[in-house]
């Protein structure tokens, strides 16, 4: 059965893409940055599972900026397929931390190629990209020949990304590709994110256990699917007689508000009388229309999202009700 290796196996995408290969069969690699805390929370049930872990499923300890320890790790592992998840994935932080941002997310994907391009076997490799890339695009749907125009350090940092990922694979016959993934959020979405905010508000607004909350622009739009479905999209992408680029979207375009008002209703309750802005929250340059086209994956991968908005907002809220309980 083939092998997997897998940056960033610990976030919500790399855990459900290990649980995908698991269960097709794959040994899978993670890599893990190392730090005093261990707890794994989106793996734990794999962890617990004694046929699976040390046995089909594998961590090694490294960082994106240490090509020496990444090396090795490819070269002990020999992966079929190289799944690049990996990278500070927030774009509000991004003007925090821009450095750093660039660092991981635009430095550290050159530099995992850069190591594939010297490898005498090399593995099929697929670099999560983001509609962040287009930033204010001049139209809608965008689709993968939509020219990038990126207005955040984290978009700009993906756009180089994608482009470098382009250009190995035109210029060293890598099979290399990116995934320029629209927002995916589930249950497993970090809490800083606005899908899981509003979710988790939500649910403990419903149960008197907050009272208000804070958020910044309601007025970006965005292209909001599942997150599960995407990684099978990116399986898929993989396994293509040929390498190439493709939009994982819904196709549907949601404002913030049209996401409070899914799952403030998904607990029987009005999400004006609770929430307030505030500019903590702003960020100084935001993308507006993000939604994309995902015709080309229809056709080629087969692929199409199954649920949309009103649906991911209550299973995620379902969710924040069942965690805020125990
Ligand atoms: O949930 P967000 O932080 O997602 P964003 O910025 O679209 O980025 C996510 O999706 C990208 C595309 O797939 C990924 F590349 C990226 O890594 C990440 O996963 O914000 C969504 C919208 C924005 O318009 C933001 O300004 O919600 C708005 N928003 C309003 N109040 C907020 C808040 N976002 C956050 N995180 N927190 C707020 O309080």
């Amino acid at each position: 059965m083939p092998t997997a290796l897998i940056t960033g196996i610990t976030g919500q995408d790399g855990s459900y893409l290990t649980e995908l290969l698991i269960n097709k069969g794959y040994t899978v690699h993670g890599i893990v940055r190392r730090s005093s805390i261990t707890a794994r929370g989106r793996l734990d049930q794999l962890f617990h599972r004694d046929d699976v872990y040390n046995k089909q499923l594998f961590l090694h300890y490294a960082d994106l900026g240490d090509s020496t320890t990444i090396r090795r790790i490819l070269i002990k592992c020999l992966p079929d397929e190289l799944y690049h998840l990996a990278g500070q994935s927030h774009v509000g932080a991004s003007f925090d931390i821009p450095e750093t941002t660039c660092d991981f997310t635009a430095m550290g994907t050159l530099r995992l190629l850069e190591i594939l391009r010297d490898l005498e076997k090399q593995p099929r490799f697929l670099h999560i990209s983001s509609s962040e890339i287009f930033g204010r695009p001049d139209h809608w749907p965008q689709n993968e020949t939509t020219p990038m125009n990126p207005v955040t350090p984290y978009g700009i940092a993906k756009a180089f990304a994608t482009q470098m990922v382009a250009l190995y694979r035109e210029s060293f016959g890598l099979f290399a590709c990116n995934a320029i993934c629209y927002n995916h959020e589930s249950p497993r979405r970090g809490e800083s994110f606005v899908t899981r905010k509003i979710t988790r508000a939500a649910a403990a607004i419903s149960m008197g256990k907050q009272k208000t909350l804070s958020l910044g622009s309601l007025d970006g739009q965005r292209d909001w699917g599942f997150a599960p479905e995407y990684v099978d999209a990116m399986w898929r992408m993989l396994q293509q007689p040929q390498a190439d680029d493709f939009v994982i979207a819904t196709g549907t375009a949601h404002s913030v508000k049209d996401f409070l008002s899914a799952s403030f209703a998904a607990v029987d309750l009005d999400w004006t009388d609770y929430v307030q802005q505030d500019p903590r929250y702003m960020r100084p340059s935001e993308g507006t229309r993000l939604v994309g086209d995902p015709s080309k994956a229809s056709k080629q991968l087969q692929w199409d999202a199954q649920t949309k908005v009103p649906e991911l907002a209550k299973i995620m809220v379902q969710s924040d009700l069942a965690r805020l309980s125990d």
